[in-house]
């Protein structure tokens, strides 16, 4: 496989598009899985959730790994592109191998698992494609500011993430679908601490990896769990008389 430039640019300014989309379709009425089901107990045309997640996500962590390991001759310089590629397929090791095996979720609705998967397909081949085959970096982009500032956004990001989802998951003993109201770490600050952590996470890969592929999937992140932040503040709002009225939906003390 070589680098096709206008394949690459055509993937992003289409990943892009599906943002706006995704913006267009879920800004005022929430996506329908989680607590945003209208109705919650039908069995039918749903996958447990720990079963869809990993599904869903699996790709973003395989078909990366797969053009690494087919790329031939393998690419094992700079170091900057080795460590970026690492980092998504971190990320997506967390998602695919960590996540779904602790959630407490509600079983996912398995139209949005199939345009999920698809979704994961079309990124995790987009961000791989470029990282392994088109990207170039000096040697030394490892000390460049751009690699350094979105690596620790991207870790920053994560951790936030990563202690938000174990959060949310504590909420609840096995076997309860209930909600309560998120406490502690930046949900003190805001309903949507995991999106913000992984918002976050997101520009800091773009800001490292400065490509237009992860500045795409970036945006696509914000448009998409941007509104879901939103959707779930107000949820809160709606349902607890007693949420936190200093809470903001996404971004702590802005919005
Ligand atoms: N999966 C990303 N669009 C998607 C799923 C749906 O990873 O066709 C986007 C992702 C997909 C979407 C994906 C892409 C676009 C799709 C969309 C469906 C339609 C759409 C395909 C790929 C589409 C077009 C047309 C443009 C093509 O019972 P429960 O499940 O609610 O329990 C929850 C629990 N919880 C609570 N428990 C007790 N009390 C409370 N108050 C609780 N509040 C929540 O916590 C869950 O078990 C858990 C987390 O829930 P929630 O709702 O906070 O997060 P969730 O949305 O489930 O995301 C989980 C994690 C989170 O860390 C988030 O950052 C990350 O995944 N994520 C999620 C969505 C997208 C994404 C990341 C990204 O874009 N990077």
């Amino acid at each position: 496989m070589q680098c096709f430039p206008s394949l690459v640019l055509a993937l992003s300014s289409l990943l892009g598009a599906l943002a706006l989309l995704q913006l267009s379709l879920y800004l005022r009425v929430p996506s329908r899985y989680g607590k945003h089901e209208e109705r919650l107990c039908r069995p039918r045309g749903r996958l447990p959730a720990r079963c869809a997640w990993f599904l869903q996500e699996l790709p973003s962590f395989l078909v990366p790994a797969l053009l690494l390991a087919v790329r031939s001759p393998p690419r094992l310089e700079p170091l900057g592109c080795r460590l970026l590629c690492c980092l998504f397929c971190w990320h997506y090791f967390y998602r695919t191998f960590i996540y779904p095996f602790f959630t407490r979720g509600r079983p996912f609705p398995l139209q949005l698992l199939f345009f999920g998967t698809l979704f994961c397909i079309y990124n995790g081949f987009l961000q791989g494609y470029y990282l392994i085959y088109c990207a170039e970096y000096p040697n030394d982009w490892c000390t460049d500011i751009r690699f350094t500032s979105g690596l620790f956004l991207f870790l920053l990001g994560m951790g936030i993430n990563i202690h938000s989802d174990l959060l949310l998951r504590q909420l609840r003993k096995p076997g309860e679908v209930t909600y309560k109201i998120p406490r502690g770490g930046l949900f003190t600050y805001v309903s949507g601490a995991n999106y913000f952590g992984e918002i976050v996470e997101w520009f800091g890969f773009a800001i490292a990896t400065w490509s237009l592929p992860a500045f795409a999937f970036a945006f696509f992140t914000l448009c998409c769990i941007g509104p879901r932040a939103y959707h779930h503040h107000r949820y809160y709002l709606k349902t607890f008389t007693d949420y936190p009225k200093s809470r903001k939906a996404l971004i702590p003390f802005v919005f």
